[in-house]
């Protein structure tokens, strides 16, 4: 065999490996030893976890409050000494800022596929995370949003997409009903941000006061970058609403609270999760009157689990000097969820502790976790607040 004979041969048995065919071999002269069988890859001692959120931008406080749960998660997991197959893991959080913004979403994503995260925490928005959640499909990387509500993110099939809230049809469906059979509301205007989430809580909201049988007197929209509503306002006032709903979140609404005032819209004022946090009263500059704004939690803890929340807060207080503002303990539930599924699949590589998350079952802060086939979280609970004297209080749990 000359050798250009021996480089084709070589060659054609390079292709059919790669097409994983087998090569007819002639017979050897004799038997080589048999090669020995590679050691497996160790297991990883650094296990990355990566988060994303708006931590610059209009939503900045949110997104801090989020990577801040994320941080506790983390530090607390590393403090317990956690092993994986018999070799001691340190966690690293990799987190990134994506402004809300879907465009930069993406971005964040892209990079921490590229630095082979083992699963992440995100996004706050659901703007972000339903283009993101294709690129986490696409790498077989889990994603666990701790917050972004919007259906459709659940809703596309992908097999690495979970949250730990309830969505919007729970949500606006919820606070629909309540404005028409609790606040007894009858001309009820609704505006949105035209985000995914705002502009979809919002028309689950009119689906929930029409099938409640209350009436929608107008709707208008802004952007979730506006600060001037003088426009839409004045054309919601002449309809005399007695409540307005806003579909977006805290930073536009605080805004918009203190234009109603001024124009003397005295209704009650309703949203879902994006406006029901602890800086609203100070984003609405004393424009708040106590028990006059209704909002909604994706989430919702009973008695039993009141001590365990609690001690969060007080915890997570001491450690960043601030006040939970929505989120942060879905975060910090999202990231102990992912790592107890890789305890129970003894191992930190997607594919093999993605099935153990599909059949987690596990009693975070924010009560207990479990995700359906499309890995919504189970029987998901909202708890509808109040504000009175600046302060978020409780109107009780939905299931
Ligand atoms: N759920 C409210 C804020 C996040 C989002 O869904 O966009």
């Amino acid at each position: 065999m000359n050798f250009k004979l021996v480089a084709a041969s070589a060659m054609a048995v390079a292709l059919l490996a790669a097409c994983g065919k087998k090569e007819e071999a002639p017979a050897p002269a004799a038997a080589p030893a048999a090669p020995a069988a590679p050691a497996p890859a160790p297991a990883p001692t650094t296990i990355k976890i990566g988060h994303v959120g708006p931590t610059s931008g209009a939503i900045a406080h949110l997104g801090k409050d989020n990577e801040n749960g994320a941080r506790m998660a983390i530090e607390e997991l590393n403090a317990k000494g956690l092993t994986i197959q018999g070799v001691k893991v340190t966690f690293e959080l990799l987190a990134e800022d994506d402004a809300a913004d879907p465009k930069q979403g993406t971005a964040a994503a892209q990079k921490l596929v590229d630095a082979k995260v083992h699963g992440v925490i995100g996004h706050l928005n659901s703007g972000t995370s339903i283009p993101a959640s294709k690129i986490y499909s696409d790498a077989g990387i889990p994603q666990i949003s701790p917050s972004a509500t919007n259906p459709k993110f659940t809703r596309q099939g992908y097999a690495t997409t979970f949250r730990v809230v309830a969505d919007d049809v729970h949500l606006g469906g919820t606070l629909g009903k309540y404005a028409v059979t609790e606040l007894k509301g009858k001309s009820i205007a609704v505006i949105d941000d035209r985000t995914a989430y705002g502009q979809g809580v919002a028309d689950e909201f009119e689906k929930g006061v029409t099938a409640a049988g209350g009436a929608i007197v107008g709707r208008e929209f802004t952007n979730d970058k506006a600060t001037d509503f003088t426009g839409i306002l004045t054309s919601l006032k002449a309809k005399k609403p007695d409540i307005v709903f806003f579909g977006g979140m805290d930073a536009v609404a605080g805004p918009m609270m203190r234009q109603m005032k001024q124009l003397g819209i005295k209704a009650k004022f309703m949203g879902g999760d994006g406006i029901c946090s602890g800086e609203l009263p100070k984003l609405a500059a004393g424009s708040m009157s106590d028990s006059q704004v209704v909002c909604a939690e994706a989430g919702g803890i009973d008695e039993t689990g009141k001590a365990a929340m609690d001690k969060f807060k007080a915890d997570f207080k001491t450690k960043f000097n601030a006040d939970v503002q929505i989120y942060a303990p879905y975060v910090y539930d999202a990231i102990m969820t992912m790592v107890a599924a890789m305890q129970k699949a003894d191992s930190a590589n997607p594919a093999k502790y993605l099935p153990a998350l599909k059949a987690i079952d596990y009693q975070g802060v924010t009560g207990k976790i479990a995700f359906d086939e499309k890995g919504d979280i189970k029987n998901g609970a909202l708890t509808l607040y109040t504000y009175k004297g600046g302060k978020k209080q409780s109107l009780g749990i939905v299931r």
